[in-house]
C-alpha cells in the first residue's frame, strides 16, 4: 500500500504540473481526491490492514492526500494569474506605467489652527469642551446675564430657528448659536466648579459681509473658574495663546470692552499685519479686533449654581476666522468659508 500511495502521489503531482487548464485540474482533482477517487479508496481500505500497519499508513494517506490539495490550489491560482494576463495584453494594458495620482485631502486652516490651539490648551490642562449650533435662547443670552430687552441682543444680529413673535406662552426661543460663550453655560453647569475649557465652534450672525465680517465663522471660547482668578491670569492665557498660534509676539492691545457676562469686560486688538496707515481690512484703524475677554459676571456664576463668594473666573472669546486670516496673510475673511478648492490647494502639498 505504501508502493501505491507513492506511486500516486509522483503521478498525480506531474498530472497537476503539467494541466493547462481550470477543467483539466478538475478532473484530476476528482479522480485523486473525489468521493470515488484513487486516494479516497486507498483511504477506506486502511481498515483492512492489520492493526499494527495502520498508523502509520494511516498518517502517509492523509499526508499524500493534503500534499495532492496543496499543489492543485496553488496550479489553480498559477493558471487564474496567467489567463488574468493574457487578458491583460490582448486589451494592450501596461501594468509597468504610472497611474492616475488621486487628488489628496487636507486639513482646513481654521481647523489646523483650532487643532493647533486645542493641543496648546490641553497642554495647560484645559479639556476641551463642545455645544449645538442650534441652541436654546436662554443659553445663549439670558444664563449670559443679557436680559429680553437688553440691546446686546441686538447687536448679535441673530438668526433665529423660532423667532420672538412664535414662541407661544412658555415656550424657549431657538437661534443658531451667535457666539461659543453659551458652551460657558453648558461646560459650568454640567462640570461645576473648579473649571478650565476651550470650547472652538462654528457660530451665526446676520451681518453685512466684508473683508472681516462673515455670516458664518468659527469662534474659540475660553473659561477658567477657579478661586482667586483675576485679570492677569487672563492676559497670560491670551497672550500665550497668540504666541502659541502666530509662532511670534503681535503687537496688541487692550481697551476697555462691554459684555453683559464680564465685568470688568476687555478686547484685545492685534495690529493690522497687512497695512501701515490703514486699510479695507483693518477700516483704517491699523488694528483688528481679535479677543474679548474679562472676568466672568456673578450673574453668571450664580446662574451655573456656582457661589461667586466662593469662585471667580475669566473668559475670553477668540474671533478664530480671524486669527486664521492673520497666520496665513489671507487678506479677506470671505475666502475660508467660500469652498473654493484653488484657495484651499494652498494649504496642501
Ligand atoms: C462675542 O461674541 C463674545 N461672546 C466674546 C466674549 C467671550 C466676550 C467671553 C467676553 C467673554 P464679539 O461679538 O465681539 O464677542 O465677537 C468676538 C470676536 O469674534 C471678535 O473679536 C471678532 O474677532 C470675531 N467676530 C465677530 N463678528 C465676526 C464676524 N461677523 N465675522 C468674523 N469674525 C467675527
Amino acid at each position: 500500500m505504501r508502493d501505491r500511495l507513492e506511486e500516486l502521489q509522483s503521478q498525480g503531482l506531474a498530472a497537476i504540473q503539467q494541466a493547462e487548464a481550470e477543467e483539466g485540474l478538475r478532473a484530476i482533482e476528482v479522480r485523486l481526491l473525489g468521493r470515488k477517487g484513487e486516494i479516497t479508496s486507498v483511504l477506506k481500505s486502511l481498515g483492512t490492514l492489520p492493526a499494527a500497519e495502520r498508523p502509520l499508513l494511516g498518517q502517509l494517506a492523509n499526508e499524500v492526500k493534503q500534499g495532492l490539495a496543496e499543489a492543485l490550489q496553488a496550479r489553480r491560482s498559477d493558471l487564474q494569474a496567467l489567463a488574468m494576463a493574457a487578458e491583460l495584453e490582448a486589451d494592450g494594458f501596461d501594468a509597468t506605467l504610472p497611474g492616475d495620482p488621486l487628488p489628496g485631502g487636507g486639513v482646513h486652516p481654521v481647523n489646523q489652527v483650532s487643532r493647533d490651539l486645542e493641543d496648546l490648551f490641553q497642554s495647560m490642562g484645559f479639556q476641551i469642551a463642545d455645544g449645538p449650533e442650534v441652541e436654546l435662547e436662554e443659553l445663549n443670552f439670558d444664563a449670559l446675564n443679557i436680559p429680553a430687552d437688553h440691546p446686546a441682543r441686538e447687536s448679535h444680529d441673530t438668526i433665529w430657528i423660532t423667532p420672538p413673535d412664535q414662541r407661544g406662552a412658555g415656550k424657549q426661543g431657538v437661534v443658531l448659536r451667535t457666539h461659543t460663550s453659551p458652551v460657558q453655560v453648558r461646560a459650568l453647569r454640567r462640570f461645576g466648579a473648579p473649571l478650565r475649557v476651550v470650547a472652538p465652534g462654528r457660530v451665526y450672525r446676520q451681518e453685512s459681509l466684508d473683508a472681516t465680517h462673515e455670516h458664518t465663522f468659527h469662534q474659540m471660547e475660553g473659561l477658567v473658574v477657579d478661586r482667586g482668578v483675576g485679570v492677569p491670569h487672563m492676559l497670560h492665557a491670551m497672550n500665550t495663546l497668540i504666541e502659541g498660534v502666530m509662532g511670534r509676539k503681535l503687537e496688541t492691545r487692550l481697551r476697555p470692552g462691554f459684555f453683559p457676562f464680564v465685568e470688568p469686560g476687555f478686547e484685545l486688538d492685534a495690529r493690522c499685519p497687512f497695512c501701515k496707515s490703514g486699510c479695507g481690512v483693518c477700516k483704517n484703524s491699523t488694528w483688528i479686533e481679535l479677543m474679548p475677554g474679562g472676568l466672568v459676571h456673578p450673574n453668571v456664576l450664580r446662574a451655573c449654581d456656582v457661589d461667586p463668594e466662593e469662585f471667580s473666573g475669566y473668559a475670553f472669546g477668540l474671533g478664530l476666522s480671524r486669527i486664521v486670516m492673520l497666520r496665513y496673510g489671507i487678506d479677506d475673511i470671505r475666502w475660508l468659508m467660500s469652498g473654493s478648492l484653488s484657495f484651499l490647494r494652498q494649504f496642501h502639498p
